[in-house]
């Protein structure tokens, strides 16, 4: 934490990034991080490959997010946001090499510690909350913009508050943000009340295809290419989908299937008990994340990939049986 708090102190040029198709902690992070540095009077740069989500063009500063890198002058240091391997940032950032120190800042369990400093808090709600440990630190006021900005990556890793990693001072921090000005439902309003009507078009097949295991204890739905051509709608709107398989009783996992342009297929997990850490069933196939909330990418077929994934979750599921005695 401190060489991290010394090297912003001495840097003046930064670039912030997050990971690959941003949910609302990664974007939000890498402004409320940027928006504080830049109140300490340094020149910042907001990155991120791709395009961001239509649901949070509404964040502070969003607008001023370019996807190109760019060539002069070195930056002196790059804070990547949420993002649990060097990988997640992107290709363009991959072949960059424009800086001098890249520090990770970030909350995800399986984090690898790829930068050259990394603040890594597994224990964090959300990255925001440690993006908001740092500020505080460097005595940046708590400005309304960086309070959405935060507001919005606790809203989003918490599940609006739901999940096990909403603890007291998960709370405490929200209120703060609120008495420095956020707007909680202009919040809520802007991302889970703003879908596109084809979002549902495609959300109906979702859950037509819903499927329970033998057992009961895991669920799963897929997303073909073909749907999101069918509907007009991109993986963007899907954030919240895999919320259906996941509320059903007595289902423990959780699993969405994304198919890739290149065939291979994008797995989503969610886990409803610590005893069962999704984290290691994605690290399995090189992916990783959050104990209950991971992701992976299978190559194959879809019954291939299922069969290969489906026997992992068994197999935690069983231990945790073991373990319960
Ligand atoms: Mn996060």
């Amino acid at each position: 934490m401190k060489e991290a708090l010394d090297c912003f102190q001495r840097g003046k040029s930064f670039l912030t990034i997050s990971h690959v198709q941003p949910d609302g902690d990664a974007l939000a992070s890498q402004l409320a991080i940027g928006l504080g540095l830049e109140q300490l009077g340094k020149k910042v740069v907001y990155f991120n490959d791709g395009d961001i989500p239509e649901s949070l063009k509404f964040l502070p500063k969003a607008k001023e997010v370019v996807s190109v890198l760019p060539d002069q002058p070195q930056f002196d240091v790059v804070i990547s946001c949420d993002c649990g391997s060097l990988a997640r940032l992107g290709d363009k950032f991959l072949k960059y090499k424009n800086y001098k120190t890249l520090v990770n800042v970030d909350h995800h369990f399986s984090n690898d510690r790829y930068g050259n400093i990394n603040v890594v808090m597994p224990e964090a709600a959300s990255t925001g909350e440690v993006v908001w440990g740092l500020l505080e630190k460097l005595n940046v006021t708590l400005t309304k913009d960086i309070a959405t900005n935060i507001y919005c990556t606790l809203v989003t890793d918490t599940g609006s508050f739901r999940y096990s990693n909403t603890k007291t001072h998960t709370l405490q921090l929200a209120a703060r943000m609120l008495e420095a000005g956020t707007n909680p439902e202009e919040v809520s309003e802007h991302l889970f009340e703003s879908q596109p009507y084809e979002a549902f078009l495609l959300l109906s097949r979702v859950l037509n295809r819903m499927e329970l295991s033998k057992d009961k204890k895991y669920s799963w739905s897929v997303i073909y290419q073909k749907d999101l051509k069918e509907t007009g709608t991109k993986y963007e709107v899907t954030e919240e989908f895999i919320n259906y398989p996941r509320s059903i009783r007595g289902v423990w996992v959780a699993v969405l299937f994304k198919e890739l342009q290149d065939g291979h297929y994008k797995v989503s997990l969610r886990s409803k008990t610590d005893a069962i850490d999704v984290s290691s069933i994605c690290q399995k196939f090189q992916g990783g994340g959050h104990k209950r909330a991971s992701a992976c990418i299978l190559k194959g077929k879809f019954e291939e990939v299922k069969t290969k994934l489906f026997h992992e979750i068994e197999e935690a599921l069983s231990k945790q049986e073991r373990q319960r005695g």
